[in-house]
């Protein structure tokens, strides 16, 4: 699939990176002043790969947001004025000072789902979102991302099988920094990539170099148009590093220096300015205009964010529990047809080529991904006994 950016496109991936830096610079100053409640993650290091796989969706599209995904956020819209807030919980915020962090969402404009701390738990969420989204016929793409340990739950796990099993269009990004907290990914799983778990739920991946803006965006855009063509779902690895530890309480001592240094040289931002200056896609002039917005914006929204009040006390009982239940309806319950095709792009009457059999009396063994191949596929197949009677079975299911 060729996939180009216009000139336009380079300065605006660069203009989020760069903003998602700054933006959470000033929340560390801010953190270091008592001024952010709760706690503060970092993603530096990380913003190509959330600046480069949101700039694939478009407006219709959704996504879920995880706590390193700030660049992400500014991409759908959201300004650095709502993360301020957010982070200071206050009254203005996206949750009126509910909660800190990046717990908001937008259901209605922005199509953002609320992150959920229980990691794993996004995918079936998100495979859930997409498939809605299949059935109303709105041809959409839903993404999330999960990090390299949140892939070791049980929740990731369920979800893939069943998005895969859907043919969901979702797009998983696994951003592999390396670290879970102090675990690195080798103590805890006994792979070397990541993507390689996509075999097991018979769906496509890909690996990409997370601190390449560029390549991320490639990645990420023929994946979600893969998805939103019917072949979903589609993960996507992401190879990067958390420069930080996992919080600001975290001095992440436990990281080799070398560690750091090797990952530092491939920092996703210097090494982006260099490509653009390389290319001729900029001047220095607009380098500096670009930046000089960034600092403007941050300092209007950081000011905006500081005069904003906390919320009244009584604001505290509201919106906990749900009100009015009996009256609720939701908002989505739409006439049958409008759930069925031609409206809807799925039918909901499914083929069954044959009952998942094997051959009488045949024996398959697929040997573990690990162990050396022996014709080259890793696949060894022993048929004890001859093949005979071989008959094509199909049926048709009719799904609810
Ligand atoms: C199911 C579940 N188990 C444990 C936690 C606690 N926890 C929060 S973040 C985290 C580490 C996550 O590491 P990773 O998925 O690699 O993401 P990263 O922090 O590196 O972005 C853990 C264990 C949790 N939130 N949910
Ligand atoms: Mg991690």
């Amino acid at each position: 699939m060729k996939i180009s950016l216009r000139r336009e496109q380079y300065l605006e991936l660069y203009y989020y990176m760069r903003l998602n830096r700054s933006l959470e610079e000033r929340l560390v100053t801010l953190f270091r002043q008592n001024k952010v409640v709760g706690g503060l993650y970092s993603s530096l290091g990380q913003e190509a790969t959330s600046v480069g796989t949101a700039y694939a969706l478009e407006k219709r599209d959704w996504m879920a947001p995880m706590i390193r995904n700030v660049g992400a956020l500014l991409v759908k819209g959201y300004r650095p004025r709502d993360i301020f807030l957010q982070y200071m919980a206050r009254y203005d915020s996206p949750t009126h000072g509910k909660d800190g962090t990046s717990h908001f969402g937008d259901l209605k404009e922005r199509h953002v789902i609320s992150p959920i701390s229980m990691l794993g738990d996004l995918i079936p969420v998100m495979t859930g979102v997409a498939i809605a989204g299949r059935y109303l016929g709105q041809n959409i793409v839903a993404m999330t991302w999960i990090g390299d340990g949140g892939t070791s739950t049980g929740a990731f796990h369920e979800g893939m099988n069943f998005a895969a099993t859907q043919r969901a269009p979702f797009v998983c990004v696994v951003e592999n920094n390396q670290w879970a907290y102090s675990t690195p990914v080798r103590r805890q799983v006994p792979i070397r990539n990541l993507a390689d778990r996509a075999r097991a739920y018979g769906i496509t991946s890909y690996i990409v170099d997370g601190n390449d803006v560029v390549a991320v965006y490639r990645v990420a855009k023929e994946a979600v148009e893969r998805c939103r063509a019917g072949e979903g779902p589609i993960l996507i690895e992401a190879k990067t590093m958390r420069m930080k530890g996992h919080a600001q309480h975290d001095p992440a001592e436990y990281v080799p220096r070398e560690m750091f240094e090797y990952w530092q040289a491939r920092d996703p931002i210097a090494r982006y300015e260099t490509f653009l200056s390389r290319q001729g896609l900029w001047t220095e002039q607009e380098k500096q205009q670009i930046l000089d917005r960034i600092e403007r914006e941050i300092a209007e929204d950081l000011a905006f964010a500081e005069n904003s009040p906390f919320p009244p006390p009584e604001l505290a009982e509201q919106g906990v529990y749900c009100e009015d239940a009996y009256e609720i309806k939701p908002e989505w319950q739409r006439p049958i047809e409008e759930v069925m095709p031609p409206k809807a792009s799925v039918q909901a009457v499914w083929q069954v080529e044959d009952f998942g059999g094997i051959a009488e009396g045949a024996v398959q063994v697929i040997e573990a991904a690990a162990a050396p191949a022996r014709d080259g596929t890793g696949r060894r197949q022993v048929a004890r006994t001859p093949q005979r009677g071989k008959k094509k079975l199909s049926a048709r299911g009719k799904g609810r």
